[in-house]
């Protein structure tokens, strides 16, 4: 793991949500995290210096086909790196934005939470919503994001939506 010399932004959700794909769109780089269709493809923390920040991208939880081993390993090096003393000043904390979020979802936000750890929802791919649903789902994360007192905001890779929103976030927590 890097020296924590600078603040840092953790990226984390479950498998395939757009994880490196968020972090590809918000540094305007076409493949610096590797993406991947099939689930389970960012298997470690990768680490991306950005001169005043850092990102992680963290591997994701709840993908049913990653045999048990594997899932332990990746629970250990999540957890070994929310235990190591860093300068975490956020957590963007995605789901997608299709689904209510679910129980692993909600039990990482209440670790999260346990542990003090600001964070902000990223409800993901909201490209694939039309708009009834979009307006379904608004009311499903707001209700979610009320009970966990947490902003959430709308991300797509694919047409940018958010991004400048959570640029934004993402400066001010670095400056504060
Ligand atoms: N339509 C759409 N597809 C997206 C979006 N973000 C990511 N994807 C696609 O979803 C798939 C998974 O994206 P990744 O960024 O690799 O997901 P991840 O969360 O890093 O996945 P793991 O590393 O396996 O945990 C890829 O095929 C992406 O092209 C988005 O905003 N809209
Ligand atoms: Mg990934």
């Amino acid at each position: 793991m890097p020296w924590p010399d600078r603040p840092e932004i953790a990226f984390s959700g479950r498998s395939n949500v757009g994880k490196s794909a968020m972090i590809n769109k918000l540094l305007n780089r076409k493949s610096l995290a590797r993406t991947s269709s099939s689930p389970g493809k960012t298997a470690t923390v990768n680490f991306y210096n950005i001169g005043f920040c850092r990102f992680a991208d963290l591997p994701g939880y709840g993908y049913a086909k990653v045999p048990r081993k594997e899932k332990l390993r990746w629970a250990e090096l999540v957890e070994g790196y929310f235990a190591s003393q860093r300068d975490m000043r956020l957590v963007v904390q995605i789901i997608d934005a299709r689904r209510a979020p679910a129980k692993d979802d909600v039990d990482m936000v209440g670790f999260l939470h346990a542990q003090n750890i600001p964070f902000i929802l990223a409800a993901s791919k909201c490209d694939k919503l039309n708009v009834s649903d979009r307006r379904t789902q608004t009311k499903v994360l707001q209700d979610f994001c009320r009970c966990q007192n947490a902003e959430f905001l709308f991300f797509s890779s694919l047409t940018g939506e958010g991004v400048q929103q959570l640029r934004k976030k993402i400066l001010s927590v670095c400056r504060g």
